[in-house]
């Protein structure tokens, strides 16, 4: 079991978790009190989902997307003691510029993720290219979860899903990403760029094409919780998206990189590991979306808890183990 240790992840014997239900035949299963939350989580904030947790001191902390009874998103900082139960503050977060003084409000933020690089922790997320309602990524750094320092965004409009690496690789910082359009983008791969400085992005490679492996992925796919590193590779978690005459259906796939050179895809599972069917991810303001933003994994089991979006209006938890996720993603590769 020691060479299957999930690299650079900490024990967390107190991460949420449920075991596999008995007679269980898939990798993942939900959590039996899915959602866990609701609508209308804080004044004025009608749906949190697609939200961003990691383990912070003993607890766990969260940089939540709510959308507002304008329906416009916005980012809010929670904390929980069991990343179950959360307190998530009524104040958005103000990001601040590198001297301490206000950014300029974006009209959207949306779609977080949160990583720990080092002593850092970064937040990236679908921000508005101000001034011309498109969107690009935005990028923040805290030290402590009080202040949120935001950066330049990373690239031109339109891109609207950005995933960091936990750790730089050959000297360099890694961001998955997804070219898009200015709508709801009927298409969409996964590309990767390198930073030196997480300002300036490029050496942009193509990652993994839309319509791979079936339908269930045929129309846009994109990164979806900070990739985990095993023995067997970089293990990415990703949103895969099948357009039908009613819409689009959001599922979860699962795919292992190249270790140090990540753009080299290795394996990609051929089926979806989730995919919509309880009232709370087919029913909602988007129906039919699961869409996974974060994991909890605690190295000494491989024990994985994924946050995901569902249907645009819930926050709810899937389990699973990175070595069996591993394993039959590797199984039932079309690579
Ligand atoms: C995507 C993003 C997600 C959302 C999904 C389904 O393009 O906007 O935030 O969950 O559509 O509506």
């Amino acid at each position: 079991m020691s060479e299957q240790r999930p690299l650079g992840q900490p024990s967390l014997p107190n991460m949420p978790w449920e075991e596999k239900p008995a007679g269980h035949d898939k990798v993942l299963w939900r959590y039996s009190a899915n959602p866990i939350i609701g609508r209308n989580p804080i004044p004025g904030g009608a749906r949190a989902f697609n939200s961003a947790v990691v383990p912070y001191g003993d607890a766990y902390v969260g940089v939540f997307r709510i959308d507002h009874h304008n329906d416009m998103p916005q980012l809010h900082f929670g904390r929980s003691a069991n990343g179950i139960d959360w307190e998530i503050r009524n104040e958005a977060i103000h990001f601040v510029d590198e001297d301490g003084a206000p950014m300029p409000r974006s009209a959207y933020y949306y779609d977080p993720r949160v990583v720990r690089i080092g002593e850092i922790h970064y937040v990236t997320w679908c921000n508005e290219f101000i001034g011309t309602m498109s969107p690009t990524i935005g990028v923040a750094m805290t030290e402590d979860f009080e202040t949120f320092v935001q950066l330049e965004n990373a690239y031109l409009p339109f891109n609207r899903n950005g995933v960091l690496f936990p750790r730089k690789i050959n000297g360099e910082y890694v961001m998955l990403n997804r070219p898009s359009d200015n709508g709801h983008t009927p298409f969409g791969d996964m590309y990767l760029s390198r930073s030196p400085d997480m300002t300036f992005w490029g050496k942009h490679r193509l990652v993994m094409k839309a319509g791979h492996g079936g339908w269930w992925e045929g129309t846009k796919i994109g990164a979806g919780p900070v990739p985990i590193e095993t023995s067997e590779g970089w293990l990415v978690i990703y949103h895969a998206v099948i357009g039908n005459c009613n819409g689009f259906v959001y599922s979860m796939g699962s795919s292992l990189l190249d270790l140090e050179n990540p753009e080299r895809l290795l394996a990609r599972g051929n089926q979806y590991l989730l995919s919509p069917e309880k009232d709370y991810e087919t029913t909602g303001f988007v129906p039919n979306v699961a869409f996974p933003c974060a994991t909890l994994c605690d190295a000494d089991t491989g024990r994985l808890a994924i946050y995901y979006g569902a249907a645009d209006t819930y926050t709810a938890l899937a389990f699973g183990n990175v070595h069996e996720i591993v394993a039959w993603t590797k199984a039932n590769s079309s690579v």
